[in-house]
């Protein structure tokens, strides 16, 4: 039985989450640790993400300590996921390596484009930046169709074919968070294979335990 993992994390913010979903899944035991925002930017967790920011996790089974989400799940899905429950085997080369293709389409594509949309809508000092705002807002639209247009295209349940992987996963805690960071979006009408997709990861006993325990520790921090 593995030593549980810790995951440092913060209770808003989906890329510890999106760690957590996948640990969920793979059924290790893990702690997930808060560290607030001024002690991400100190030692000692800076020595555990360079970048001060959450996650990072110690992994007491090998003594590896790693920063940045979509590396995380590399490792978790490399050291734990090895019946591939989540994963493609190296000796499916074109599934394995298109699988990371996602993955890295999430962290290069989604994670910024969603999280700047979020910045200027929510907390930059300067309001109603129309230009930033429809800028990202046209980008995140554009992330969504070009999900939507490949699982129309490939006519498959899952952006790898019918086998749910850590990169639908890694989706997952953005995609929440649409109606509030684009509301004008008709999702469900423009993008119908992309809201069948999200709902059916959103579905996942995995997903829903990780919003139920986000949740829970949003509720007992406003207490
Ligand atoms: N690319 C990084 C992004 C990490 C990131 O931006 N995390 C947010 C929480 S989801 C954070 O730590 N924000 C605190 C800050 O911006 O100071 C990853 O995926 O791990």
């Amino acid at each position: 039985m593995a030593k549980p993992i810790t995951l440092y994390g913060h209770i808003s913010g989906p890329n510890p989450w999106k760690v957590a979903i996948v640990l969920e899944e793979l059924g290790l035991p893990y702690d997930y640790k808060v560290v607030s925002f001024p002690d991400m930017k100190k030692e000692p967790y800076e020595s555990k993400n360079p970048n001060g920011r959450v996650p990072a996790i110690d992994d007491p089974n090998t003594g590896i300590t790693l920063f940045e989400s979509g590396a995380i799940i590399e490792y978790l899905i490399d050291t734990y996921d090895t019946t591939h429950i989540l994963s493609y085997p190296l000796s499916s080369p074109r599934e394995h390596y298109l699988s990371l293709s996602w993955l890295h389409f999430q962290m290069s594509g989604q994670g910024p484009y969603f999280g700047q949309k979020a910045w200027f809508s929510f907390f930059h000092v300067e309001k109603n930046l129309t230009s930033v705002l429809d800028r990202y807002a046209n980008e995140i639209k554009r992330v969504v169709g070009v999900i939507d247009r490949h699982l129309k295209t490939q006519g498959t349940q899952y952006l790898v074919g019918e086998k749910c992987t850590f990169a639908d996963l890694s989706f997952v805690m953005w995609d929440q968070s649409l109606p509030h960071l684009v509301p004008d979006f008709e999702i469900r009408t423009e993008c119908p294979h992309f809201t069948a997709w999200n709902d059916r990861v959103s579905a996942r006993a995995s997903v829903k335990k990780v919003l139920a325990d986000k949740e829970k520790m949003a509720a007992a921090e406003k207490k």
